[in-house]
């Protein structure tokens, strides 16, 4: 398989559930492994930080610079009471898949959620994993649901609408190995961004309306890294974020939060986008945008 053939979706094999009878939820009991560069494990680095499982559950940020060899865990931790991570002397993702489940033949993605008392990996989906961090602060701590009982249809949907309509065309783009496909994938992406820019029009402040929800956690790592890394390395060049003015406010109201804004980390995720081993360099196409007159 050449790099380019490899889609930047990854299927995911760990769907197990926080807070069930396998998986207790137990202070210092789970990790969680992410990188600054993948939206997908940003979504549940804003979880932690915006649900108070900071003091719960630890956290190994990977380097940025992905390479061959996987996921880099050499880098940056964040300990609950000031453990040291039980895994320390992993210092590669594959590592944790091979320690939890030695015949796993998958891909070695993050976001990893690992138990550290079975050794075993409980989930590795994102959008699994912040609505089981929701569900589990929703029951213990002081936190307000983002994902209330009577909008969760809505949120639903929303969330299957920007997976379908923005998230995987975005990659589709990226990948796409012929002019056809580029062009196909590159007018939904800017279809939809369209279409969100209206609807945050009409609903306010947030996706689902005036009330933040995961419809949010999920959009906010993706639209954060267009404008300085899907805009050019994937020529999703026809618009920018900031040229959207419903967009553009969301943003910056979301970054305001500081478990949305703090968790982004601009330069590691260009790093990361730019210099990984596995992202497009080869012609296929040539670019839909900008517009020249
Ligand atoms: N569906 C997964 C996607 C996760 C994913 O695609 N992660 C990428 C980075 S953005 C990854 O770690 N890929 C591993 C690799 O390319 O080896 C989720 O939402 O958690």
């Amino acid at each position: 398989m050449s790099a380019n053939e490899i889609c930047h979706v990854e299927i995911t094999s760990f769907h197990n559930e926080l807070g069930s009878e396998d998986y207790p939820f137990e202070k210092g009991r789970y990790w969680l492994f992410t990188s600054k560069v993948c939206p997908f494990a940003h979504r549940t680095e804003i979880m932690r930080a915006l649900t108070g499982l900071t003091d719960h559950i630890g956290l190994t940020i990977a380097g940025a610079i992905q390479t061959e060899h996987g996921w880099d865990l050499g880098g940056r931790y964040e300990s609950v009471d000031s453990a040291a991570s039980p895994i320390a002397d992993i210092n590669r993702l594959p590592g944790i898949y091979k320690l939890a489940a030695p015949d796993y033949l998958g891909r070695a993605s993050v976001p990893v959620l690992f138990d550290t008392k079975t050794n075993t990996i409980v989930n590795n989906e994102s959008s699994e994993i912040i609505r089981q961090f929701d569900q589990v602060a929703t029951q213990r701590f002081e936190y307000s649901t983002l994902y209330p009982t009577d909008k969760q249809m809505l949120i639903g949907e929303l969330i299957n609408e920007l997976s379908d309509k923005l998230i995987t065309p975005i990659y589709r783009t990226g990948f796409a190995k012929d002019q056809a496909t580029y062009q196909l994938y590159f007018e939904m992406v800017f279809t939809y961004l369209t279409k969100l820019d209206k609807r945050l029009g009409e609903t306010g402040a947030y996706i689902a309306g005036d009330q933040l929800t995961l419809a949010d956690v999920h959009a906010y790592p993706h639209l954060a890294r267009f404008d300085a890394a899907y805009h050019s390395l994937y020529r999703l060049n026809k618009n920018f974020i900031r040229v959207y003015p419903n967009i553009t406010d969301y943003m910056g109201r979301l970054g305001e939060i500081s478990a949305f804004g703090d968790t982004l980390d601009v330069q590691a995720f260009k790093e990361g986008y730019f210099l990984a081993w596995n992202q497009p360099t080869e012609g296929y196409f040539t670019p839909a945008g900008p517009e020249v007159n």
